[in-house]
């Protein structure tokens, strides 16, 4: 019998072999979804292949304000830049996998801790573990950001990686679609949207949420969905996360060079200029890390005390009381009673709010526990 991942590269071919038009959308569909279930099947049997017989050393506890991912083909000066930016020292070479592990650095910028990891350079295949692709893989999935080395004389680059890391269920710059399926007792499956379907028809779309295992379930859309963006929805393996990318060694690339490399990165992203090497624009690439990352402040109050107005924590911008409980101490959440907030995110002064209130820039809070 084909092993899994045999599987999934016949799928694959197949997918590649057949025309990419109206008429085979929902064929398509259905094979990526068939590849999706395969891949959750194949993590699973690694996990506990795992579980088993240790391969660690590869895990880092997360610290600080948020945690940034270097990820790059090797060579590219990964390991010179987190040797400039943070306290970390990281081995750095002229010859490739110079970072065999994962080496954690800290950056202190504008009030944020901010971690920066080291990764070894990912290549072509780490999505079927190639390279110890699979914990770096792993170690990607779990930062806040990723920011991508590139190397100006290598313009093929990035996309490899931005596909291997799409393979691996990492949706980067990407909004989570907005398809919502639930389950239903009977019923078969019903389409619902707001708009006009393009992609494919309400009997498409049921045979790949079908594939799933589902036999009735309520679907409800309200963009013109395709056929990834459904096996998305179904796969529990997504992850949506921000992405910039800096494009190295400046300091030996013409102006040619370095524009014909921008042109082969997605123009909508963060994108900045450096030497890691000769340290140029690094201070502006702490800026732009910083930026990116989207952090805010919130001013705390104690309860009948005075507002602390010259250390603001330095939060993420998605934040709520909880975030912030769980940051001061771990009994917080368990002793928390109330909370309340003067600012952007009240709808008037001192309104009373729970865990889930989200946090906005500028807020002040006071947080009220049980004895
Ligand atoms: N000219 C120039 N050389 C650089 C720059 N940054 C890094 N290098 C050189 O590129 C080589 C590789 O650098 P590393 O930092 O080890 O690269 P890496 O991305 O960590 O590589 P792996 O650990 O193998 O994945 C070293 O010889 C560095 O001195 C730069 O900005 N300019
Ligand atoms: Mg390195």
């Amino acid at each position: 019998m084909a092993t899994i991942q045999e599987q999934i590269e016949a799928l694959q071919e197949e997918i590649l072999r057949t025309q990419k038009n109206k008429a085979t959308n929902a064929h398509i569909g259905k094979l990526k979804a068939k590849i999706a279930q395969l891949k959750l099947k194949q993590e699973k049997a690694a996990a506990s292949a795992k579980s088993g017989g240790g391969d660690k050393g590869f895990e880092v506890k997360k610290s600080g304000d948020a945690t940034v991912a270097l990820v790059g083909f090797p060579s590219v000066g990964k390991s010179t830049l987190i040797s400039k930016v943070t306290d970390a020292h990281s081995e750095t070479g002229a010859y490739a996998f110079t970072t065999l592990t994962c080496i954690p650095g800290v950056m202190e910028h504008r009030g944020a801790k901010i971690q920066i990891l080291d990764l070894p350079g990912l290549i072509k295949g780490a999505a079927e573990g190639k390279g110890r692709g699979k914990e770096i893989l792993g170690v990607i999935r779990s930062a806040d950001m990723v920011l991508f080395i590139v190397d100006p004389f290598q313009d093929a680059h990035f996309e490899v990686l931005h596909r291997e890391l799409h393979n691996a269920g990492l949706r980067l710059n990407e909004e989570r679609p907005p398809v919502f399926i639930k389950r239903t007792e009977k019923g078969g499956i019903d389409v619902r949207t707001t708009v006009e379907q393009t992609h494919l028809t309400p009997e498409e779309m049921s045979a790949i949420i079908r594939t799933f295992g589902y036999t009735s379930a309520l679907v409800t859309l309200r963009h013109d969905t395709t056929a990834e963006q459904i096996v998305d929805a179904l796969a529990m393996n997504r992850v949506y996360e921000k992405a910039v990318i800096a494009i190295n060694k400046i300091d030996i690339a013409t102006e040619d060079q370095i524009v014909h490399a921008e042109g082969a990165l997605p123009q909508a992203w963060p994108i900045m200029r450096i030497s890691a090497f000769k340290e140029i624009g690094l201070e502006e690439l702490k800026d732009f890390i910083y930026d990116n990352l989207g952090f805010m402040r919130v001013y705390l109050k104690p309860q009948g005390g005075e507002a602390d107005l010259e250390e603001p924590l330095i939060v993420k911008d998605d934040s709520t009381v909880e975030t912030i409980c769980t940051k001061l101490h771990r009994d917080f959440v368990r002793k928390f009673r109330y909370a309340k907030v003067l600012g952007p995110s009240a709808k008037f002064d001192w309104q009373r709010v729970g865990l889930d209130h989200l946090l906005k820039d500028g807020d002040l809070l006071t947080i009220v526990t049980k004895r």
